[in-house]
Formats: structure tokens, C-alpha cells, sequence
């Protein structure tokens, strides 16, 4: 009917002005306007709405269309009131009081004043235990202007308008229940839009669709957590009570993102309403969800030995929008507030990736965050940064902060030192809304804003929902004890159910009745569930589905990493040929030239040949290789030089870029100077991609520990606990190279202690082959592992540190490389040490220094899963020999307390004369290494001459 309607029709003809002012006075009431055109309106209301839109222009025009004259707004509040016809205001000329040009660049002044400060004169609070600060800013006297100006026209987006109206529309829009921010933005065409579209979505009515749309999904918010409270009285569920128009706004980011060509995204959150998103927003079924508060498990037994509470389960569904499939998926979150940002981000790009989406508005992040929270980790700031750079860009997060204005018991005063728990979003050029969550339609038109912005700039954007928390930090908590004055007033609050469900009956929304039904059929529907959970039987995990679908859990068949000569040496050469217009570095020319010459040659290929052939062969075989970290790009120890630097124009050039393919290519970026948001970026890349080999590179291993949460949570553990694999790659620098107690030690202890079940390997490598092969393994191997490796220093320049082209071409991984020299017979050999990594070296030197030829040095390359075969049968050959573990690091750290016991189990089993082996090292000590060059230069001798049974 609409464009007939709009074009033919007396109503809409001529009369617009008239229908849009009746049509703006019922939306404020609609018992306000005649019956019959109440019902005209509410049969018409998406129709009538998309006409005047069209009619309307400027949202606030219309205002000034007055011929009923409705709509007007007393200035002295913060709502929109009617205001009498008053007779007593004419419309002055300004010449009576300022000049019209003073008073224009007056009201000029006062604008921008509160698109900057109107915010803190907003009512956010739905608690009014905050109220509405006095703003000085946005005073009329501030600004030099009078009452008597007031009534005077003015200048107003094209139009004369009474300056009152002028000042009642923006306290309308801007000192209302949405406290925008967003003028410190520097880009002004992102600035116009966010006006243009918070303005006019101000007075932009929600049609009755969408009021029942939101109702309905507030019933299902708030009688899903009732129903919990009265089912499973006692147990935690964080619930979301107090602040379900949260998850209105999470349901119009989905439905608005799909519409707007969003095929996927994925939500980072904590616990607080996690369980509804699981089942109301994710479709988990609510039977599952009962089922696992009874204490049955989702997977069958036997599958996974850890697992992991209700409110730390990921899931994942499709859903169809208005004929938009949009996948979803809510990602495993750990405890640690703030961890999964990063990961989130990391899948999201991966997920682009895939997709082929360049411009990457396909796939989004959307975070949901608490207040004390965000304020607080320093993992927010680290993720805020990362987002708008190369490596890391996602096309924009959308944030959306469940402010519920307290920390478990603490106070925003004792959370964070500035105003709003959302500042920090501020640093990043980030458009800020604050809204009263007791507002809901406020928070959903702000949500459609909000996902138009990140959909056009591809920014991050920050949604701040004020609402409340109905019971203490989980529901066996007392929220008296510390909170007696805001708990008071919950305790008197109307639920949001109540106050909106109110609402619509009153405007005409919808009938009692009708709301009721809403109630009965959703209350059905739980108690079926409820009914249905006692039978669930625990289903099949979805692990190795999708992508991940040719990853064969627990395969250990022999891999065969090798490639020929052949290919060797087209890799080097293709790795290795500079276009001629390049002005490269001539000391990488020379680098480059020693590469290829070393395959050529079949000899001497080092650590940084070794590891662009494991690349150069993955990406021939049609393997995305992604590796990020600071400096990565030419490597920390200028070993890598994947990426050159063209010398007169700064031009970039890919060394691998020949060998790229429509499916792999080799992207390399030096990190922002961070550690765990980007190993968890990277290990959310590779959860996403198991075809994909992902690797974060340290700087040096100790720094890793400021990514430890990130290790912990997810790399170490996700598997047992999830189900959830990865391949991803850490490359710690590590070594005792005299360079003090930071640039020694990676902490190879800490990897090991996490070892178990299968879930790592943890390699200290000393042979660049065996680098190469081990890189090859992770994706070769058709089982997904997260590596550790303790990657070289100064082994990547040492003369002994080389390979020939045979390792390459005729070996696989090596857990183990056996004693290599040709000494005595086994069984005259005296000693076998047994040692990791860079000390071999030491050790190999010193041997032969000293000319021994009894003692045996047998590298454990990979440490878990630990070779205990592989060394079973090396040791079975040193009968006579006694047996020692030698290592750089004190004896507290490094890997002599892991590998102790597996040394020991092997000896029993062959039987040994030796039942365990000896360690010699530094001693303990509660710094890695000394800062002392001399010092350590005695103790590396000691150790080695003491391993070695050299007299000093
Ligand atoms: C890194 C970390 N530190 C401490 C905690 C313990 N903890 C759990 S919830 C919580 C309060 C979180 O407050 P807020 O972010 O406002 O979310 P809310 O629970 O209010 O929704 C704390 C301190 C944690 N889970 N993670």
C-alpha cells in the first residue's frame, strides 16, 4: 500500500504536516490522540513510519511542522513533556535582545557543548543512586545566553526555530538515557554519521513488531534465571537479572549485522549471563543445559578427563535472519576476566581469512565485558591497541560492557579513577554510548548504531549498558554485607519485564493478555525441557567437524617430514631470488646468497635456512604460514629477513612471495610490544585453522611469562578441558649465554609442568633440521599440538650448528639424535650425559678439547612427550655407563626435575646397573642467571668440566 498511499492519498498527500504531528503525539501517548486514529496508527505503524521518514528529512524538521503543536519539550528536564500552548511566547525578533548573528554563534557554541558534556547531564542510572550532574558546560548562562532569548529564531540545520525548541531537542537527544560520546573522534566523517544517526534514531519510533520482539526476549531472559532460582536453588548461574537489555542489545547486534552481511560471529564473555546467551541467544538446547546442573556431563565419559563448568562452555549455532544465515559461536572462556579477547579476535581474523574476506566485515568479534573488568585488566588496553593494526585488524570489535556498577563488592570509585568504566575505549578514537539499561529501547536503537558504525569504519565501539545486579556476585553471595544501601534499593526495583511489559500495555502495544500468553508458552517450553533433561544422554563431541575435519585425534602414525634434494633446492632458489628492480640490503644480499649456497652445497645450512625451507615447503604445499611477534619480520637476531626493506624506496618485499598461491602465502608481522594479547591472538588464529601453521615468536622466552594466563587458560589446556585443539607455535628464545637473569631462560620448567595428557610438545632443539622437521610436524602430522620450542641465540650463528642436506632430505623428526662421533665401543663408554638444547654444544666442545672418548652425549631434543623408547634403546647400548643430567639452568628450573622421573622409569625398564641418573648443573637459585659475565663464564665451565669428569 506505501507508495500508493503516499502518493494518492489525501492523507499523506497534502496533509503529512498534520498527520506527522499526530503521529509523533501518539507515539509519546496514544491515548492522546483520537481513538480512531490510535488504531489507524498502531495497523499502520511500519508503513506510516517508513512514509514519514521519507517525508520528514532531518529527524528534528519535523518539530517545526507545527499546526497541532505537540511535541514540545520543557528544557528544565531531561524528558519529553508536553507543554502547553503558551500564548504568552511569542516569537521575538533578536534584534530586542542579541544580535541574531551573537545569538547564532552562541547557540553554535552551546551545540558543541553538549555533544561534548551532555553525557554527564544524562539519567543513566536505573538505580538513581547516581542522579544527573548539573553541567556547567551546557548551562544557558555559561554561554551568555538569556531567558529572554529563548523565544527569539535562530539558525537551526537550514530552518528558523525558536531557540527553545532548539535547546528542548538537545536535551532531548543528548541529556537523556543515552549518554553519547563520541566528539573526540578525529575523523569528521565518522563523526557526522554517528550525529546524523543518533539524532535521527532519537526520535525514530520502534515499530510494535520490534516492541514484542524486545519483550519477548526479556521474558525469556528473566524467567530462564527464575527458573534456574527455583529449580537448582543455590547454584551458580550469574545471572544476568538487572541488566537483560543486554541481551536485547546482543540480539540487535546479530539481527542487524546479519542483515548488514555478517556471515559470522564470534562472542567473547565472562560468566555474568552467560548461561542465558548459551541457550536464549546460541540455541543450546535448555534440556542440555538442565541436564549438566544435574551433573551430567554434555560428551561421553572417557573423552576428556577434565572438562569444565556450565558457564565456561563454548557453543556454536546457525541462525537464520530474515533469510541470513549467520553462524554464531560463543568461545570456551576460561575465569580469568578479559583473557578471551585476544583468542576471539584471533578466530575472527582467521575466520576472515577463510572466507576470503578482505575487507573484513564478514566475520566479527563481539566482546561482552563487565565493568570492573574492563577498567581493570591490562588486557583490554592491550586488545584495544592491537585492533586497528595490520597484523591484527578485525574490522572492528564491538564491546558491549554489562555495567551493572560493581565488581564482585567492589565500587566503580574503587575499580577505576576515571568516570566511566568504558574511558579506555577513548585512546583508540572509539564512538562510546552510554545507556540506561532500564531503557531497553534506547539500548537497542543505540545497538543498531552501533553495528552500522563498525559495519561502514570497521572500528572498534563500545556500548555501556547501566543497569544492576538483582543478587550478590553469584546467587550465594550476600550483597548486603557490602552494599547495603544500593542492595535496598534492587530490592524495591521493578524488574525490567515489569516496567516495559507495563509499558506496551499502556501505550497499546499489546493487551494483558496477549503478555501473559508470552509468558505461559515460554514457561512451557522450560518445563518440557526441564522434563526432558532427566533422559539426556551425552552426545558425541563436535571437535573434528568442519575445518577441522581431517585432524585425526591422537595420530602417531610415523610422519614422514623429509622432502628431496630436488625440492630443497628449488625452495632456496625461489626463497632466495630478489626481483632485479629491488634495492636490497647488500648484507641480506649476502645472507640470501650464503642460503643458497649452503642447500647447493648440501652442507652447513644454519638455523635461519632451516626454518625458511620448513616454511617455503608449507606454503608449496598449500599451507598458509602466519607468524607474528616483535621484530618478527627480520627476526630478533636478524637471522630471519623474511620480509626486506628496499633501501631507496622502503618498498617491502616478501621473500616467500613467489611460492604463494590462491589458498597459502607467508605473512609475517612485527607485533605490537605486547605478549598476551597477541599469543592469544595467534592462538586463536590457529584455533581456527588447523591448515594454517601459526606461530608467536617471543623476543626473548622470559618475556612469555606476561603471557602465562594465555599459556595456562588456553594453550596448555584447552584440549582437556574443551576439546578445543591447536597447533599454534611459541618460539622462546632461550640460553645461557652470559646476558643476565632476563635473556637467559624461557623457563623451560614452566612448559614441562604443564605437560600431561598429551597436550604439548615441548622441544629444546639443537640441529637446524631437526628445527625443520619439527616445524613440518605440526602440519604434517595429522593430530594438532600446540609446539614449544626454546629457540637458539647464539646457535644460530655457531660453526657446530649445521645441518646437511641429507637431514633434510632422508630424516624425519628426531626426539632423540643419538652420539655421533665415533668413540669407544659401547659397552667401554664410562659416562653417558644425557642433555637439551645448547649446552650439547658446550658439552661437545669441551669433549673434544679434552680428548675423551668414553663418554657418550645423547640429545633429548623433544622433551615431552618424552622419547622414553627412543631412549630406552640408546641407554641399552651403555651398559657400563653411569648416567648424568647435564643442564645450563640452576637446578630448580630448567628440565632436570620433569625429566628425572622419566630417566629413572627407563633405567628400571632396561634393567640398567644405574637406577637414576646424577645431575649436574647450576645450582638453585631464585634468579635464572647471574648478571655477571665472569661469573657466569666459571659457572658454564664448572659445569660442563663436573658433567664431563674433566679435573679442574
Ligand atoms: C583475572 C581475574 N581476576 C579476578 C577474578 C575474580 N572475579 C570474578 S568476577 C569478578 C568481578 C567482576 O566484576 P565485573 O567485571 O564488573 O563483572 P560482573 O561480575 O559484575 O558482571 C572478579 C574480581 C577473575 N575471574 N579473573
Amino acid at each position: 500500500m506505501s507508495q500508493n498511499l503516499a502518493h494518492t492519498s489525501e492523507f499523506f498527500s497534502t496533509n503529512i504536516v498534520f498527520i506527522n504531528e499526530l503521529y509523533q503525539k501518539y507515539l509519546v501517548n496514544p491515548n492522546s490522540v483520537d481513538q480512531s486514529w490510535a488504531n489507524f496508527f498502531k495497523e499502520n505503524n511500519d508503513e506510516i513510519k517508513s512514509i514519514l521518514l521519507d517525508y520528514q528529512g532531518p529527524a528534528w524538521a519535523k518539530r517545526n511542522l507545527k499546526i497541532i503543536g505537540c511535541n514540545e519539550y520543557d528544557i528544565s528536564s531531561n524528558s519529553v513533556k508536553e507543554v502547553k500552548k503558551d500564548n504568552k511566547s511569542p516569537v521575538k525578533n533578536p534584534v530586542e535582545n542579541s544580535s541574531s548573528q551573537e545569538l547564532n554563534l552562541k547557540l553554535s557554541k552551546l551545540i558543541d557543548a553538549f555533544k561534548r558534556f551532555g553525557h554527564l547531564a544524562c539519567n543513566l542510572d536505573p538505580l538513581n543512586l547516581t542522579s544527573a550532574n548539573d553541567v556547567k558546560e551546557i548551562a544557558l548562562s555559561t554561554h551568555n545566553i538569556k531567558n529572554e532569548d529563548l523565544s527569539c529564531e535562530v539558525d537551526y540545520q537550514g530552518q528558523k526555530v525558536q531557540l527553545q525548541q532548539v535547546l528542548a531537542n538537545l536535551n532531548y537527544i543528548y541529556c537523556n538515557k543515552i549518554g553519547a560520546e563520541f566528539e573526540y573522534i578525529r575523523n569528521q566523517a565518522e563523526k557526522d554519521f554517528l550525529t546524523k544517526q543518533f539524532e535521527n534514531s532519537a526520535f525514530s519510533p520502534i515499530s510494535p513488531n520490534e516492541k514484542k520482539k524486545i519483550l519477548s526476549e526479556i521474558i525469556r531472559s528473566e524467567r530462564f534465571e527464575q527458573f534456574l532460582h527455583k529449580r537448582f536453588p543455590g547454584a551458580k548461574r550469574f545471572s544476568v537479572e538487572g541488566g537483560e537489555s543486554a541481551i536485547c542489545a546482543i540480539e540487535k547486534i546479530i539481527d542487524n549485522s546479519a542483515k548488514k552481511g555478517v556471515k559470522k560471529i564470534i562472542i567473547g564473555m565472562a560468566h555474568r549471563g552467560r548461561l542465558n546467551v548459551l541457550t536464549g541467544v546460541m540455541n543450546k538446547p535448555y534440556h542440555r543445559l538442565f541436564a549438566e546442573f544435574q551433573g551430567i556431563p554434555g560428551i561421553p565419559e572417557g573423552i576428556t578427563k577434565s572438562g569444565d563448568v556450565k558457564y565456561h562452555m563454548g557453543y556454536s549455532s546457525d541462525r537464520d535472519i530474515a533469510g541470513n544465515n549467520i553462524a554464531l559461536s560463543l568461545a570456551f572462556n576460561p575465569s580469568h576476566l578479559e583473557a578471551v579477547n585476544t583468542v576471539v579476535a584471533g578466530r575472527v581474523r582467521s575466520t576472515q581469512d577463510l572466507l576470503g574476506d578482505k575487507d573484513r566485515y564478514q566475520a566479527l568479534a563481539l566482546l561482552i565485558h563487565g565493568d570492573a573488568a574492563f577498567a581493570g585488566q591490562g588486557s583490554v588496553a592491550e586488545s584495544l591497541v592491537m585492533n586497528g593494526t595490520k597484523g591484527y585488524d578485525t574490522g572492528g570489535v564491538i564491546h558491549l560492557i554489562i555495567n551493572n556498577q560493581i565488581g564482585f563488592t567492589a565500587n566503580p570509585s574503587d575499580s577505576r579513577s576515571t568516570i566511566y568504566a568504558s574511558d579506555l575505549a577513548k585512546s583508540i578514537d572509539a564512538p562510546i554510548f552510554h545507556v540506561n539499561g532500564d531503557s531497553v529501547e534506547d539500548v537497542v536503537r543505540i545497538s543498531q548504531i552501533i553495528s552500522d558504525y563498525r559495519q561502514t569504519f570497521k572500528k572498534d565501539v563500545v556500548l555501556d549498558v547501566i543497569c544492576y545486579r538483582k543478587y550478590g556476585h553469584n546467587e550465594g553471595d550476600e550483597p548486603l554485607y557490602t552494599q547495603p544501601i544500593m542492595y535496598q534499593k534492587i530490592k524495591d526495583q521493578q524488574s525490567l519485564e515489569k516496567i516495559y511489559s507495563q509499558q506496551l500495555i499502556n501505550e497499546g502495544s499489546i493487551t494483558k493478555d496477549q503478555y501473559q500468553q508470552m509468558i505461559d508458552e515460554f514457561e512451557k517450553m522450560l518445563n518440557s525441557e526441564f522434563d526432558k533433561a532427566n533422559s539426556f544422554k551425552a552426545l558425541e563431541p563436535d571437535w573434528l567437524k568442519g575445518d577441522w575435519q581431517n585432524i585425526k585425534d591422537g595420530d602417531n602414525s610415523p610422519t614422514k617430514t623429509a622432502i628431496s634434494e630436488k625440492k630443497l633446492n628449488e625452495l632456496i632458489v625461489k626463497s632466495t631470488t630478489i626481483p632485479v628492480d629491488f634495492n636490497a640490503n647488500l648484507k641480506i644480499v649476502k645472507q640470501l646468497e650464503a642460503r643458497r649456497h649452503a642447500v647447493e652445497k648440501g652442507q652447513d645450512i644454519d638455523w635461519g635456512t632451516a626454518e625458511a625451507l620448513a616454511f617455503a615447503s608449507l606454503i608449496e604445499q598449500g599451507h598458509h604460514v602466519r607468524i607474528t611477534g616483535q621484530d618478527a619480520g627480520r627476526g630478533t637476531f636478524s637471522h630471519r629477513h623474511s620480509i626486506l626493506h628496499d633501501a631507496k624506496t622502503a618498498q617491502r618485499y616478501n621473500i616467500f612471495s613467489t611460492l604463494a598461491s590462491q589458498k597459502a602465502s607467508f605473512e609475517v608481522y612485527d607485533s605490537v610490544l605486547s605478549e598476551y594479547g597477541v599469543l592469544g591472538f595467534e592462538y586463536g588464529y590457529s584455533l581456527n585453522d588447523p591448515n594454517t601453521l601459526t606461530i608467536w615468536e617471543a623476543q626473548f622466552g622470559d618475556f612469555a611469562n606476561g603471557a602465562q594466563i594465555i599459556f595456562d587458560q588456553f594453550v596448555a589446556s584447552s584440549e582437556v578441558k574443551w576439546l578445543r585443539k591447536s597447533g599454534l607455535v611459541m618460539l622462546l628464545p632461550h640460553g645461557y649465554e652470559g646476558q643476565g637473569p632476563e635473556h637467559s631462560s624461557a623457563r623451560l620448567e614452566r612448559y614441562l609442568q604443564a605437560c600431561a595428557d598429551n597436550n604439548l610438545r615441548v622441544v629444546n632443539i639443537t640441529n637446524p633440521a631437526n628445527f625443520f622437521h619439527a616445524l613440518r610436524l605440526q602440519i604434517v602430522n595429522k593430530d594438532r599440538k600446540p609446539l614449544v620450542v626454546m629457540s637458539p641465540k647464539s646457535l644460530l650463528r655457531h660453526k657446530l650448528a649445521v645441518s646437511k642436506i641429507e637431514e633434510f632430505s632422508k630424516l624425519n623428526f628426531r626426539p632423540i639424535i643419538s652420539e655421533e662421533e665415533k668413540l669407544v665401543s659401547d659397552d667401554k663408554i664410562k659416562r653417558v650425559v644425557l642433555c637439551s638444547g645448547k649446552v650439547y654444544y658446550d658439552l661437545f666442545e669441551a669433549r673434544q678439547a679434552n680428548k675423551i672418548n668414553d663418554i657418550a652425549l645423547i640429545r633429548i631434543e623433544q622433551l615431552y612427550p618424552f622419547p622414553a623408547i627412543e631412549l630406552a634403546s640408546e641407554l641399552k647400548k651403555y651398559k657400563n655407563a653411569e648416567i648424568i643430567w647435564c643442564q645450563e639452568e640452576p637446578k630448580n628450573m630448567g628440565a632436570w626435575h620433569f625429566v628425572d622421573d622419566y630417566i629413572e622409569e627407563v633405567l628400571l625398564q632396561i634393567k640398567h646397573k644405574t637406577s637414576r641418573s646424577k645431575y649436574v648443573g647450576r645450582i638453585a637459585c631464585a634468579s635464572p642467571a647471574t648478571g655477571y659475565g665472569s661469573y657466569h663464564t666459571r659457572e658454564q665451565k664448572q659445569l660442563i668440566s663436573q658433567a664431563l669428569g674433566i679435573e679442574k
